[in-house]
């Protein structure tokens, strides 16, 4: 009963008597005024009762369609009209996520609008309240189909052939843009996945290297050890030098000279040795000659003796046998030193304390068990103190610095050099993983944009838009730039404008959103941020700023990495994909 008072008064206002007649629009008797071919199968019979739209158990008879009395709840009852118009409570700041064209702005109604046909270009929805309002809406219905009661003696003439006209010139141009738009994001995504390809290699080749690294840092590290080792003993060394060269050097220097004696004398021995063995030959010879020559008959006691004491002493066997071998180890231990078979003396006075023996007498007392250890440590101490004093060995608590020797800076610099290839070699892989797990943006494609910049001025300031860098801006007059946030992710956000004329803006559908957080503090503020929302566009540029908080600003910005991010129907305008309209041409 309530809706039937609201529409008689809008009757009255309107001086107008909606009949059955009008159910239809005139050029069209398929289905009735204002619905679009999207509706038209709930409008099909026309003798039986029409059921509404959203709440199919209430039906009228369906002369009551178009008879500008709103008898549905979803207004679906009223196509052409605008007498459910007051159902209509779309609220534009606070669009549905996922709402399209054939949305009804309000949940209540069936319908998205009154629909104009607009033959000659494209066909729309004008919102209800617009229907016989009295004023031509040419932009929405370019056929002035939405007046068609002539409200206070309007008439709105058809200027679809025109506006068509002008309309399907500039689409072509769009049409273009978007071809040569997509043509780029097509480029972008191909550098994009080369960059990213290229990342994967290096890391590669970066892991090979790092393995090469490691080996010449641990290679470097012996390598320093050893030269600061022998470093080490050779300052023992020269030390013990220094002081008269220590027990060890003089023991060394006194066995040499006393061997040098002992060969002197052995030589010599073997010398008279064998001149004896040839004079012993020599009268054992005149002996054995007498004995057979002497005559026996001569009784000479004297030959007689001297030949039985022959006889005697040739039956004695001697004992002491000289054998071969022994008679050769005589030859080579009488041969001179540093030779082949010698002692080599300058061998042992080159060669240095093995420093396993040195740390094993630094480290001896922690081979026993604990309560052996106290007890020893005075004794071991008093020990290797003397070895000390000594030059036997070296000094640790004195720490031998050799540092300054040419040897270990060398090796110490190979050691440096390698850590250093290394650490940097790790540093870039580092960066280089982290870098691959980095989100780029939808299919990656910012990785090609990384660092381009995009400016624009507007109002007092210089605006620059850094992609997945940062946001700033300098003040026209001079000034310093003010950071207004660093690149901090990606996000989607519904947008639902218009888009204007020359096409650069948002449209309507889901966009790519870049968040810069974290700029400069703003003075009784929070730290500047800024969102930069993406629409497609031909070229990278920044279509305007708006600071809707004090340090709180919105960027639209257009790019082709974007093209295509959603090729809805429901994208208004713009670089939408081909076909995203229907045209009823
Ligand atoms: C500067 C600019 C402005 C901002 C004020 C806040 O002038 O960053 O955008 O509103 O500081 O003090």
């Amino acid at each position: 009963m309530i809706l039937r008072k609201q529409v008689l008064l809008a009757l009255t206002s309107n001086s107008l008597l909606a009949t059955a007649a009008d159910t239809r629009s005139s050029s069209d008797s398929s289905r009735p005024r204002g619905v679009g071919p999207e509706f038209a199968k709930f409008y099909k019979a026309p003798d039986k009762p029409f059921a509404c739209i959203s709440n199919p158990s209430i039906s009228i008879p369906f002369s009551h369609v178009n008879d500008n009395y709103c008898d549905c709840p979803d207004g679906s009852d009223e196509p052409g009209t605008s007498a459910c118009s007051y159902l209509h409570h779309f609220n534009p700041e606070q669009p549905r996520p996922g709402a399209n064209a054939l949305t009804p702005k309000n949940e209540s109604m069936a319908l998205p609008g009154f629909y104009c046909k607009n033959k000659g270009h494209v066909p729309a929805y004008i919102r209800f309240e617009n229907v016989n309002d009295g004023v031509c809406d040419w932009d929405v219905c370019c056929d002035g189909g939405d007046e068609w009661m002539g409200v206070g003696g309007v008439k709105c003439e058809d200027r679809c052939a025109s506006i068509g006209k002008e309309w399907k010139k500039s689409e072509a141009k769009r049409a273009e843009g978007l071809g040569r738009a997509t043509k780029k994001r097509r480029e972008l995504q191909f550098e994009a996945d080369r960059r990213r390809k290229e990342v994967g290699e290096k890391i590669d080749a970066t892991e090979i290297r790092i393995e090469g690294l490691e080996r010449k840092v641990k290679e470097a590290e012996e390598s320093l050890k050893e030269v600061e080792r022998r470093e080490k003993m050779r300052a023992v060394k020269s030390d013990a030098g220094a002081k008269g060269r220590g027990k060890l050097g003089v023991l060394l220097s006194l066995s040499r000279d006393r061997v040098g004696e002992l060969r002197g004398a052995l030589t010599k021995t073997r010398k008279m040795r064998d001149d004896m063995v040839e004079r012993v030959a020599e009268l054992e010879g005149l002996l054995t000659a007498l004995k057979e020559e002497y005559n026996p008959n001569f009784n000479d006691a004297g030959v007689k003796k001297a030949v039985q004491g022959w006889e005697d002493y040739a039956a004695r066997e001697s004992t002491d046998t000289w054998t071969d071998a022994e008679d050769r180890d005589l030859v080579e231990i009488a041969k001179e030193d540093n030779t082949e078979s010698g002692i080599n003396w300058s061998e042992f006075e080159a060669e240095e304390e093995e420093p396993s023996d040195a740390a094993a007498i630094y480290s001896l007392t922690s081979y026993l068990p604990p309560p052996l250890q106290s007890w020893l440590s005075g004794s071991v101490s008093s020990l290797r103190q003397m070895l000390i004093d000594n030059g036997i060995l070296p000094d640790a608590t004195k720490s031998t610095n050799v540092d300054d020797s040419p040897a270990v800076k060398n090796a110490r610099k190979t050691k440096d050099d390698a850590q250093r290839d290394l650490t940097n070699a790790q540093n870039d892989l580092k960066r280089d993983r982290e870098d691959l797990e980095k989100d780029y943006g939808p299919g990656g494609i910012f990785r090609a944009l990384k660092d381009t910049c995009v400016e624009k001025e507007s109002g007092e300031y210089k605006y620059s838009h850094c992609f997945m860098s940062k946001t700033t801006q300098q003040p026209k007059k001079g000034g310093g730039q003010t950071t207004m946030g660093n690149f901090a992710g990606f996000e989607i956000e519904y947008v639902d404008d218009d888009l204007p004329a020359d096409g650069k803006g948002l449209g309507r559908g889901d966009r790519v959103v870049m968040k810069y957080e974290n700029g400069q503090h703003c003075w009784n503020g929070p730290n500047r941020s800024t969102r930069v929302v993406l629409g497609c566009s031909e070229t990278d540029e920044i279509y305007k700023i708006a600071e809707s908080e004090k340090c709180v600003y919105r960027m639209e910005v257009g790019s082709p990495a974007v093209c295509g991010f959603e090729n809805k129907a429901e994208e208004e305008g713009g670089m939408k994909e081909e076909g995203a309209v229907k045209d009823e041409l």
